[in-house]
């Protein structure tokens, strides 16, 4: 086809409850307190190690995050639970993580000033999801009354850029007219909020876009997708065991290595030059030079992380304005992090200016996208 791909819309939906770094160790804390006491033999003959103790300015300075939106807050904070409380619906029911989707899509269609009548393909994609099937992108899809076909795709924090490669490829091929790709990170079921080193990393949202054609867009503020490159290199840095499998082996189905675990320090040194090099060799595939990028919509796992990558490829501290940081106030979002970047600093943009969407984390993978403004 001639025509472009362009993504026309984007939404976000933010849950309404959230957790401060400072409500979030004071629980820990206790917890930790009351499991070093309970346990104080055991300790003291070095049968187990005492738990240490969290801080909130060590979790500011070594992440930048400040706070986490979570989808409920019940529960959580609970030291006799330590982890948020769902309740159970029923298989006629909206399940939760579809009415996260919902939300989000609704808010990417207006955005794009679409109807589900312009969409014939929906990839709900993500790091998890509640069932293996049906898939949740086509309880989404019967819910908008969207026609055609849905599917979920899991790629970690990667998992936005990866649908939207498949996006973007569906609607160059003609298999898709209109395509939804939606990130419901519903990721605080699986954060061990009893581990020090990663309870505070994440948190829950939401976020949806629209790919079509730019012969069909009818939006405001539309980026033509320029090009697309995503990559797999095989690691354990960073983990979840958590599977349907389990019932079988025996094991306990809640113990840590079912839940997200990491060497985050050896993901730091390893991610940041692949995806620094990801994005250098991505822009000179198209002719695009560092310093013609407007906008840097990255991954948001971690300050550092950002700010190393970004001073990697321009040489110097890229400004809030160019690699914009939402951090502070929703934590590391899985694959959604660079998508909200994206919606929420998006629309100063103008004509012709060059933006890349990058997301990195488990598998590992990096996914990028070279955006120019219509
Ligand atoms: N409070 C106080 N001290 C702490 C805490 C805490 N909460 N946590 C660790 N410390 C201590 C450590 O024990 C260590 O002590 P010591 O020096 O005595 O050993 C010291 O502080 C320094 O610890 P680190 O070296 O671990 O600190 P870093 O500066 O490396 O920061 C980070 C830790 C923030 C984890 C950092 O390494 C990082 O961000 N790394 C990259 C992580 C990353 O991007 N991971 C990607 C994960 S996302 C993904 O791809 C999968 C998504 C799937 C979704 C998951 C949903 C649940």
């Amino acid at each position: 086809m001639n025509a472009s791909v362009v993504i026309s819309g984007v939404g976000l939906w933010t849950p309404a409850q959230s957790i401060s770094n400072e409500k979030l160790v004071a629980s820990y804390n206790a917890w930790a307190e009351k499991f070093n006491t309970e346990n104080a033999t055991a300790i003291e003959s070095g049968e187990i190690e005492a738990k240490p103790f969290s801080s909130a300015a060590f979790i500011e300075k070594a992440s930048g995050i400040k706070s986490r939106y979570i989808y409920s807050k019940e529960g959580a904070l609970d030291i006799d639970r330590m982890r948020p409380v769902l309740d159970v619906r029923g298989d006629d029911q909206v399940s939760h993580q579809a009415e996260m989707a919902i939300e989000a899509a609704k808010k990417a269609l207006v955005a794009a000033n679409k109807t589900a009548a312009d969409i014939d393909t929906v990839i709900v994609s993500c790091a998890y999801t509640q069932r293996s099937y049906p898939a949740i992108a086509i309880e989404v899809q019967a819910a908008l009354g969207i026609g055609g076909f849905g599917f979920d795709m899991l790629v970690a924090c990667s998992a936005a850029t990866f649908g939207l490669q498949r996006a973007v490829d569906a609607i160059k091929a003609g298999t898709s007219k209109g395509v939804l790709v939606i990130n419901p990170e519903l990721t605080s079921p699986q954060v061990n909020y009893m581990d020090r080193d990663s309870h505070f990393i994440f948190g829950d949202v939401a976020t949806a876009t629209v790919v079509e054609s730019s012969e069909t867009c009818q939006s405001e503020h539309a980026f033509e997708v320029v090009s697309t490159k995503c990559v797999t290199v095989f690691s354990n840095n960073i983990r979840s065991n958590f599977g349907y499998t389990t019932r079988v082996t025996d094991e306990d189905p809640y113990a840590t290595d079912k839940l997200f675990h990491q060497n985050g320090r050896k993901v730091f040194k390893e991610v940041c030059p692949m995806a620094a090099e990801h994005i250098e060799n991505h822009l000179l595939s198209e002719g695009i030079q560092v310093s013609q990028l407007k906008r840097w919509w990255l991954h948001q796992a971690n300050i550092n992380m950002n700010l190393l990558i970004s001073k990697r490829l321009l040489g110097r501290d890229a400004t809030l304005d160019e690699a914009p940081v939402v951090l502070e106030e929703y934590a590391n979002t899985a694959s959604a992090g660079s998508i909200i970047a994206f919606a929420k600093y998006h629309e100063d943009l103008n004509a012709g200016d060059i933006g890349v969407i990058c997301s990195f984390g488990a598998g590992y993978s990096i996914g990028s996208l070279i955006l120019k403004k219509r």
